[in-house]
């Protein structure tokens, strides 16, 4: 017999500082004054090339993003550090991403009217994990109470939706009966804060959503997995390199190429083609067409990308109710972005509206989930 999943709680944790883009803009630019006096001979000689100031208009127009939060905002702006500066914690304190995941976590349980019992399953899936083992999903399992497993998943920007997808294989299979997928983007570390082309790009937040079966299922908000989609297409134009390799190459593990560098056109260029034939297959397979979906609760990169995907996918612009942008004040929290859409924008929907949650990013990857509203 087929089990019916439904996601039937969300939650949202904002940190608690938030830098925009002019306060951004100004210590990047402070930055550049001090690189280009330390090089001023070389630059002068034509051997080295100055640094060009960054602008907050140029981040607003070529992306939508007006500003971030961040775990940590001391060091960030500081021209001499341009890096956040997080206090280390002992390995008997609860890890930095365990904080993080656990408050979102909790805000979901109680959207769901769930409690740590309920769950048998935690999935930790987000970009960067801080350490390899023991996982944080582990922490946060016995953090929570609760009894059962636990692992940690990094698929980049697509890590919220493919682990949506093993939530609901888990569910329908039988070997989970609640499950919480949690998304802590502490991506603020990895950020070149002295690359102009991608020093904007990502705030730090974090996100949970509970699945468990409809036959159980008490919140007022629940939504019907209709179906998963996930696809993925090897691509360098986005890479993080940083691993633990690095030690035994004797390379820079902080060097700007083990940070996260893009090419940034190409990527826009390539993705939206795809996830947009990506999205109208996967609404074809459920025998839906495009116009009958209430809301797209896409992936939160680029203003521009969500506007030419929507533009491809209906043939028209989509209005702030069917399409909802959240950029402007998270920017790109890769994961969470269309989770915090769905967090933000979902209780007005109707019985039998029909939504979509989809991600796309590093990898290349791509990954959506079809629901309905109960
Ligand atoms: N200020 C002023 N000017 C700038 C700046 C700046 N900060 N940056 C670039 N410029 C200049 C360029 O030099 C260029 O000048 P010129 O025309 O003279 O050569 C001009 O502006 C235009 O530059 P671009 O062509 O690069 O600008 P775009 O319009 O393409 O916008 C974007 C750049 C915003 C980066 C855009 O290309 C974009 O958003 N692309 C999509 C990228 C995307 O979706 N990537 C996914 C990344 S996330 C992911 O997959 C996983 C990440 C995991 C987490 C990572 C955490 C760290």
């Amino acid at each position: 017999m087929s089990v019916d999943v439904v996601i039937s709680g969300a939650g949202l944790w904002r940190p608690p500082h938030r830098i925009t883009n002019e306060e951004l803009v100004a210590s990047y630019n402070a930055w550049v004054d001090l690189h280009n006096a330390t090089h001023a001979d070389a630059i002068a000689a034509g051997t080295h090339e100055a640094k060009p100031y960054s602008s907050a208009e140029f981040i607003e127009k070529a992306s939508g993003i007006r500003s971030r939060y961040a775990y940590q905002k001391t060091g960030t702006l500081d021209p001499a550090r341009m890096r956040p500066s997080i206090p280390p914690r002992g390995e008997d304190e609860l890890s930095h991403q365990a904080e993080m995941a656990l408050a979102a976590a909790r805000r979901a349980l109680e959207a769901a009217h769930r409690s740590p019992a309920d769950i048998d399953m935690v999935i930790v899936s987000c970009a960067y994990t801080e350490r390899a083992y023991p996982a944080i999903a582990i922490e946060v399992q016995h953090a929570l109470g609760i009894e059962g497993f636990g692992f940690d998943m990094l698929v980049a920007c697509s890590a919220a939706t493919f682990a949506l997808q093993r939530a609901v294989d888990a569910l329908k299979a039988g070997s989970a009966r609640g499950v919480l997928v949690i998304n802590p983007e502490l991506t603020s570390p990895q950020i070149n804060y002295c690359d102009r082309d991608s020093h904007f790009i990502f705030g730090d937040v974090s996100t949970a959503v509970v699945l468990e079966r409809a036959d159980t299922a008490r919140s007022p908000h629940q939504y019907q997995v209709l179906g998963t989609r996930a696809q993925t297409l090897y691509s360098n134009n986005i890479r993080s390199n940083f691993g633990y390799v690095a030690r035994a190459e004797d390379t820079d593990p902080f060097g700007p190429a083990n940070l996260f560098h893009q090419n940034g056109r190409k990527v826009f260029k390539e993705v939206c083609p795809m996830a947009a034939e990506h999205l109208e297959k996967h609404v074809a397979t459920l025998g839906i067409e495009v116009p009958s979906v209430q809301r797209w609760w896409l992936h939160q990169a680029n203003r521009n990308m969500n506007e030419l995907i929507i533009r491809r996918l209906l043939g028209r612009d989509a209005s702030p109710a069917e399409a909802p942008i959240v950029l402007d004040e998270f920017a790109n929290t890769a994961s969470a972005g269309s989770i915090i859409a769905f967090c933000l924008h979902h209780e007005d929907l109707q019985s039998g509206d029909l939504g979509v949650i989809c991600s796309f990013g590093a990898g290349y990857s791509i990954g959506s989930l079809v629901v309905r509203k109960i």
